[in-house]
């Protein structure tokens, strides 16, 4: 009972007969081009799926009269040098071009929201991670690379900024915040993290930790990974998720540098390199 269908948030021709034939329910717009370094080099195409194409989906939604539910994926990034924690309430400071599109994304599905009516609600997540985090993320970069170490397959690992703090969950909690979202007789906005930050030098020394490894004998920093702007510290406060969405993590920081390490460590793919 699962299909895939075409479309593309930069092609607003595809979005509104998809929404016509499919009528659905609720709708989680999670698309986006979502790596912050990235969308310093294509900055526009950020701009285009994150912020316009938000924009389209909403428009398609509102014009085809399709009454669904609507989740907009907002993020902890929007926050960027803002003092922490992080709420509800806390102004935006974007510190990219993926944080300006997100900022205005959120600021549209608002206003759809109080312009049209539309059961429109932003989850204004905090990083959210899992073995199925892509490569090129600090956390799956490590924990990937944790893996080929400890099989052979690499001696190094290159990463940039140490210093920064994240407030890192586990995907599969967030998921479950997003519904329940959609789940409330009336929308409205949600942060959702754990409470609690390490570092990505903590992150590291953990990650080799787990698999017997001394990461100082691996890690070697290259600029080419510093971002033009930083995001130095981000906590969320999610006391308003908890309170109306009854939403908690259930994941601690170490049982998330376990799984994903785990999860690297027993690759198939991993272990074909190693074996081949
Ligand atoms: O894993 P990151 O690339 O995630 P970042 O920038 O926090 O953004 C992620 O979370 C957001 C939610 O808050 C999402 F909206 C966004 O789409 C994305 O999923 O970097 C985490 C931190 C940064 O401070 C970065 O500078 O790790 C630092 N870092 C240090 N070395 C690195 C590296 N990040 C990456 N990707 N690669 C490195 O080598």
């Amino acid at each position: 009972r699962f299909f895939l269908h075409y479309a593309d948030l930069t092609d607003s021709s595809s979005l509104a007969p998809l929404l016509y034939d499919i009528r659905p329910d609720e709708v989680y717009n999670l698309g986006a081009q979502s790596h912050v370094k990235v969308s310093f080099e294509v900055p526009e195409y950020t701009a285009n799926v994150v912020a316009t194409g938000a924009l389209r989906l909403l428009e398609a939604i509102r014009r085809t009269g399709v009454r669904c539910r609507f989740y907009q994926a907002s993020s902890s990034e929007m926050y960027g040098s803002a003092p922490a924690p992080q709420n509800e309430s806390t102004p935006f400071h974007p510190r990219s071009p993926y944080a300006c599109a997100k900022v205005f994304a959120h600021h549209v599905t608002v206003n759809y929201r109080e312009s049209y009516g539309l059961h429109a609600s932003c989850g204004i997540l905090f990083n959210h991670e899992s073995p199925r985090r892509g490569e090129t993320f600090l956390t799956r970069k490590v924990t990937r690379a944790v893996a080929r170490i400890r099989r052979g397959l690499q001696q190094k690992l290159y990463l940039g900024n140490l210093e920064a703090r994240r407030d890192w969950g586990y995907a599969p909690d967030y998921t479950r915040a997003m519904w329940l979202m959609l789940q409330q007789d009336s929308p409205g906005d949600y942060v959702v993290g754990t409470g609690e930050v390490h570092s990505v030098r903590e992150f590291v020394e953990l990650a080799f930790a787990q698999a017997d490894l001394d990461w100082r004998a691996h890690v070697e920093i290259d600029p080419r990974y510093y971002r033009p702007a930083e995001v130095d510290y981000l906590l969320a406060d999610c006391s308003k998720a908890r309170l109306v969405l009854g939403w908690e993590p259930s994941v601690t920081f170490g049982e998330l540098v376990r799984i994903m390490v785990e999860a690297d460590l027993n690759s198939p793919q991993i272990r074909a390199s190693h074996d081949g």
